[in-house]
């Protein structure tokens, strides 16, 4: 017979008067035992409460901001028989072993911290983590939420992170309990547990291919005591380094990227810039513009670059719309707007929105809808110097155009040398989806745009 019975705060060591910062259920929702009711935090520790038995929450006894300490009713749960508290009996009124597996409920994180930490997600087709790491569905997380016995609650012992790290490490099926805090006191980051994951992959590959160079068999990151060789000073990297740092990690290390290197004869196409440039003074209008259109022909004319693979690695979503990502340098790191429907707009149109776009990067107001949608990128460093890089493609999109400085150069033209403006491009693509033949026609395909903008009638 159902009885209603009352889960309360175990022994939590030292602790008491501790305030509840996160209610990790809802009345209705079914528990198993040990699974996690609440979250609650002092100053020197992060802990759950665990269910004490397997039921049904009748009635949530406390609310965030609460201060709690051992002996707390904190829900009353209606459990399937008594006795249950030794979880026996409970297994009776527990969810089936798939609900068990995927408790109810666990809240997702905040919105705010959502989009403030978290690199968009790698595409499950190109991350090793879809085939070890569970993949989190809307509200059944994949795995059970981290709970710690009364035993595993003392200072030093207990995860100490925030709620929406501690939400994002039960969606990634991290046990808190294993990363290592790199924050004050210990606490542990978003990027520890994103570390932490990246290792375990790392682990995970090289035990799956043998040790014998299946994964990434990585060495330990050197710790240097540079002060020992002279003074040294230490600055935090910016929020957007951070972010557009793992993402070009991730990129960088699971695309095979090759970069095929083109030139393209600008001579013509600079007499009309300037000639453009001069009839619309009130806006600049840079080679940037050209090759923007340029581009947009080369998508059309070869459709496999403007493609993203789907979540399952086996099919190509191929796109019908030309939104194009600038890459942009502002002082706090490099972030890529983008362009919407570049298709449909003319030069002196892109020129204005280039314009406004940059200049909302540069002054920190881009929201992440400016930096959605991206089909290609391009990264323009020709406005600086330099006459060739290799770009890394922004994932989940196929391949990216890198531009370094024009010069004019000596050009044989079958009878004589002629000094022509050349501007040196460099298309890195992801030889999963794009082979060496079709970049070789992709970048032949610009350049002869680029020297004969007639061509874009076409
Ligand atoms: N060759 C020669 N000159 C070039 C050129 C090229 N390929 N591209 C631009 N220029 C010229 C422009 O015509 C302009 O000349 P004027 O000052 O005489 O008018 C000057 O260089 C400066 O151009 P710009 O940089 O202001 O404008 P842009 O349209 O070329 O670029 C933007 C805009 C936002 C892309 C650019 O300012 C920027 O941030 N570039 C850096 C991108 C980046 O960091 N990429 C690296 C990513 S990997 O870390």
């Amino acid at each position: 017979m159902a009885q209603i019975k009352e889960a309360k705060v175990p022994d939590i060591g030292d602790f008491t008067d501790v305030p509840v910062i996160e209610l990790l259920v809802a009345v209705g929702d079914k528990v198993v035992k040990d699974q996690g009711l609440a979250t609650l935090e002092s100053d020197k520790a992060t802990m759950e409460v665990p269910a004490p038995f397997a039921g049904t929450v009748r009635e949530l006894k406390i609310k965030v901001g609460d201060r709690i300490g051992e002996g707390a009713v904190v829900a009353m749960i209606e459990v399937a028989e008594a006795g249950s508290d030794d979880g026996k009996a409970a297994s009776a009124a527990a969810p089936a072993p798939d609900q068990a597996a995927a408790p109810a409920k666990a809240p997702a994180p905040p919105p705010a911290a959502a989009a403030d930490a978290l690199p968009p997600a790698p595409a499950r087709a190109a991350s090793p983590a879809a085939a070890t790491a569970p993949a989190p569905s809307a509200g059944t997380p994949a795995s059970p939420p981290v709970a710690f016995g009364a035993d595993a609650v003392a200072p030093g012992k207990v995860p100490h992170a925030s709620p929406a790290v501690r939400a994002f490490a039960r969606e990634l099926g991290v046990d808190l309990g294993q990363v290592a805090g790199s924050a004050r006191a210990g606490r542990i980051t978003r990027e520890d547990v994103q570390a932490f994951v990246k290792q375990a992959l790392a682990g995970a590959g090289a035990r799956s291919g043998g040790g014998s160079g299946g994964g990434l068999d990585l060495l330990p990151w050197p710790k240097v005591d540079f002060a020992k060789y002279g003074p040294v000073r230490s600055e935090p990297l910016s929020r957007i380094k951070k972010i557009s740092g793992a993402n070009l990690a991730r990129n960088w290390a699971m695309i095979p990227h090759v970069t095929q290197f083109d030139e393209a004869d600008i001579t013509l196409m600079e007499a009309f810039r300037k000639e453009l440039a001069g009839e619309h003074k009130d806006v600049k209008i840079t080679p940037l513009v050209f090759l923007i259109k340029a581009v947009v022909a080369a998508l059309k004319a070869f459709p496999r670059f403007n493609a993203s693979l789907d979540a399952s690695g086996e099919n190509l979503v191929l796109k019908d719309y030309f939104h194009i990502g600038i890459a942009v340098d502002t002082p706090d790191g490099l972030v890529v707007p983008v362009l919407r429907d570049c298709d449909g707009k003319g030069l002196v149109e892109l020129s204005r929105e280039l314009a406004a776009i940059s200049a909302k990067a540069r002054d920190r107001k881009l929201g992440p809808g400016d930096m959605a949608g991206g089909c290609f990128s391009i990264s323009s460093l020709g406005g600086i110097g330099g006459t060739a890089f290799t770009p890394i493609i922004n994932a989940p999109e196929v391949a990216i155009l890198g531009v370094s400085r024009s010069s004019t150069r000596p050009v044989w033209d079958g009878t004589a040398f002629e000094p022509r403006l050349m501007l040196p491009l460099a298309l890195s693509y992801d030889h999963r989806v794009i082979d060496g033949a079709d970049a070789a026609r992709f970048t032949s395909f610009l350049a002869r745009t680029l020297g004969d903008l007639r061509r874009l009638l076409l």
